[in-house]
């Protein structure tokens, strides 16, 4: 069977993932918002919380019970991790200087890893400043990287890539006022030769437009589903 990665993470495909924090759903809504999504044009799921330390296994269950797009982690910490997802985002905040974060959880949760069935996609996080202190930002205790210094961005990005990344994740953080600039997608694009997953602060189909002709190859939408679920048919 071909891999998630290779399906998803192309470095021309253009897709649209929902962010889903189980903790904000019981198991009944989580049941209809994954029959809602089984039928929307969303290709992928990524689960997780910059703030929760449960365990997602049940709910996981209900949404692959009920859709047929893949599960990919999302975690915010290794508690997170669950042997019932497709994939891992497994992430590093190269961006920030936390050894915890890039590197300490991931010593933690290896040999679980190694375990269970779970396709492993090693992925650059980066914080990029959307306006506004985010939960990540102040979860993680890293500074983002200012959303005009695209140097800063690229060489970062570049810097995940040389160590042997897989992905590039621009995050501009949950409920952000500002999403990542197009322009800086388009310079960090233009550096790397991995796919870049961009999300935080996106709520509308012009933004998912604009951010994929930026060179994102995975959008992804956490807030404006859950304030207007409806937009799931519409986009
Ligand atoms: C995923 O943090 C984002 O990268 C989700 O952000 O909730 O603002 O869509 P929103």
């Amino acid at each position: 069977m071909d891999s998630l990665y290779s399906k998803y993470f192309k470095l021309n495909s253009k897709h649209l993932a929902i962010l889903i924090d189980p903790e904000k759903h019981n198991l009944n809504e989580l049941k209809s918002l994954s029959k809602r999504i089984d039928s929307s044009g969303i290709d992928l799921i990524l689960i997780g919380s910059s703030l929760s330390m449960s365990n997602y296994d049940e709910a996981i269950r209900v949404i692959k019970l009920n859709c047929n797009q893949p599960v990919f982690l999302f975690p915010g910490n290794s508690l997170q991790l669950s042997a019932e997802a497709d994939a891992l985002l497994n992430l590093s905040l190269i961006s920030g200087r936390n050894p915890e974060l890039l590197i300490g959880e991931h010593v933690r949760s290896a040999m679980f890893l190694k375990q269970i069935n779970l396709e492993v996609i090693p992925t650059g996080y980066l914080l990029i400043d959307g306006g506004v202190k985010t939960s990540v930002e102040y979860m993680s205790n890293t500074l983002s990287i200012p959303n005009n210094k695209f140097d800063i961005a690229v060489a970062t990005a570049v810097a995940g890539e040389y160590l042997g990344l897989r992905s590039i994740y621009l995050e501009a953080g949950s409920g952000a006022l500002n999403s990542v600039p197009t322009d800086l997608i388009r310079a960090v694009k233009s550096q790397i030769n991995i796919p870049i997953i961009c999300g935080g602060g996106i709520k509308t189909k012009e933004e998912i437009r604009a951010q994929w002709d930026a060179g994102t190859n995975i959008v992804v939408v956490g807030t404006a589903f859950e304030q207007n679920p409806s937009l799931l048919e519409q986009f």
